[in-house]
């Protein structure tokens, strides 16, 4: 039977808020293009280019992952496609309208291995400011339960290495240059501050 080309094999996700939710840090114009053009792209080449391949019957996270071990050019591109796909739909997730601090189980892990908010957020902040280029800053779960703050470039993303995120800021300038332009510090200070969606770090807590 031939590929039906109209059925997408990895879907967009819907954004877990409307467009205007974010904002002022992060405006309806912003979420517009970048989960309705950048979002949906990277998703739309996914399925072009995994159409016919073995990828085709794999959940997205295991397209990341597989993708991640095969070094050959087409796989690249997958990976980079793949990648965005599952860091963005993490990343709206990470985000929340009713962000604020943390309480619970991810308020003490957050004490435990950083002393206070106030310092993660120093820390998440200088780390995010600090990635030079486009990438993504997450704050992981490390294999001895341990939070850390490791930032990737690109697309590459914890997963593709095993690591287990709770949380990501999108550190390309495609998140925040309509608001912030080269601010980036200024839109992380407001980001960290507003919008962390720290119920959806502590589920994602192992
Ligand atoms: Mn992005």
């Amino acid at each position: 039977m031939p590929l039906d080309k109209t059925k997408a094999l990895i879907a967009l996700p819907k954004l877990p808020y409307a467009e205007d939710a974010l904002a002022p840090v992060i405006s309806a114009k912003t979420i517009s293009f970048h989960y309705g053009k950048h979002h949906a792209t990277y998703v739309k080449t996914l399925n072009e280019l995994i159409a016919g391949t073995d990828y085709e019957s794999l959940q997205l996270e295991e397209i990341v992952v597989r993708a991640a071990k095969d070094k050959d050019a087409a796989a690249k591109k997958i990976f980079n496609n793949a990648a965005q796909a599952w860091n963005h739909d993490f990343y709206w997730h990470s985000m929340s309208p009713k962000g604020g601090a943390p309480t619970g189980k991810i308020k003490d892990a957050l004490e435990k291995d950083f002393g206070d908010l106030a310092a993660f957020k120093k820390a998440f902040g200088q780390a995010a400011a600090g990635q030079f280029g486009s990438g993504w800053a997450w704050l992981v779960q490390g294999k001895d339960g341990a939070l850390k703050i490791e930032t990737t470039s690109n697309a590459d993303t914890p997963i593709a290495h095993g690591g287990t995120p709770l949380l990501v800021a999108d550190v390309w300038e495609h998140a925040y240059y309509l608001d912030y332009q080269n601010r980036r510090p200024d839109h992380l200070t407001a980001w960290l501050d507003k919008l962390v969606n720290w119920s959806f770090a502590e589920k994602n807590l192992t």
